[in-house]
């Protein structure tokens, strides 16, 4: 059974950066189609016991290939969601830290970070999110993924620790098709410091 994680924050904490109706719409109604079928379509093929990220990236074990797609749609959909509505919060909208140092490291700065994922968010055509992920050996990596694919699912190794959502329904109530703006807005509502706890558990 695939439970949809708690929202970190109340509907209306992040206006006006995400208004109330977008967040209530995104999380009581997307997000819980996600985890709603998800379930479904795991239990019709055998797959409720599975971790989540062990299910994504194993998906040639589902052999029915509708059942295959439904899960990597869906499934995609519940993960990517829970890690995105995760790290949205009220406090910490700069890493430190570890993560700091890490990304310091590998792009040269948070601003040269931001600008470059914030690049592939906005360039991703049609539906689908930037990904901010842990290499197998402990590096930071940047990519793009369509629909509700992630890096699990497209079977790279790398495991996600930030998510930007760019399907429309995540921002076109309040930013209608300007997606580099709610793109830029968002980092004001990031929680850095849940980013950093996925960046240590990745690493550990
Ligand atoms: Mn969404």
């Amino acid at each position: 059974m695939f439970e949809q994680a708690a929202l970190p924050v109340a509907y209306d904490a992040l206006e006006p950066t995400i208004d109330t109706l977008t967040m209530e719409t995104h999380y009581a109604k997307h997000h819980a189609t996600y985890t709603k079928t998800l379930n479904e379509l795991a239990e019709k093929a055998g797959k409720t016991d599975v971790p989540i990220e062990e299910l994504l990236s194993n998906l040639d074990s589902i052999p029915d290939e509708t059942l295959r797609k439904g899960i990597r749609n869906h499934g995609g959909g519940y993960y990517n969601h829970n890690l995105y509505f995760s790290t949205l919060g009220t406090d910490n909208h700069t890493p430190t830290g570890v993560l700091a140092e890490k990304i310091n490291q590998t792009f040269g700065s948070f601003e040269a970070f931001q600008e470059k994922i914030s690049n592939l968010a906005v360039t991703q055509f049609g539906s689908g999110w930037a990904f901010l992920s842990v290499t197998p050996d402990g590096g930071l990596v940047l990519s793009q993924s369509p629909n509700q694919d992630n890096p699990y699912s497209e079977k790279t190794g790398n495991v996600p620790i930030f998510a930007i959502d760019v399907w429309e329904h995540a921002y076109y109530l309040k930013y209608k098709n300007l997606r580099a703006q709610y793109v830029s807005e968002l980092f004001k509502v990031i929680d850095w410091k849940v980013v950093e706890e996925n960046y240590k558990k990745a690493i550990a």
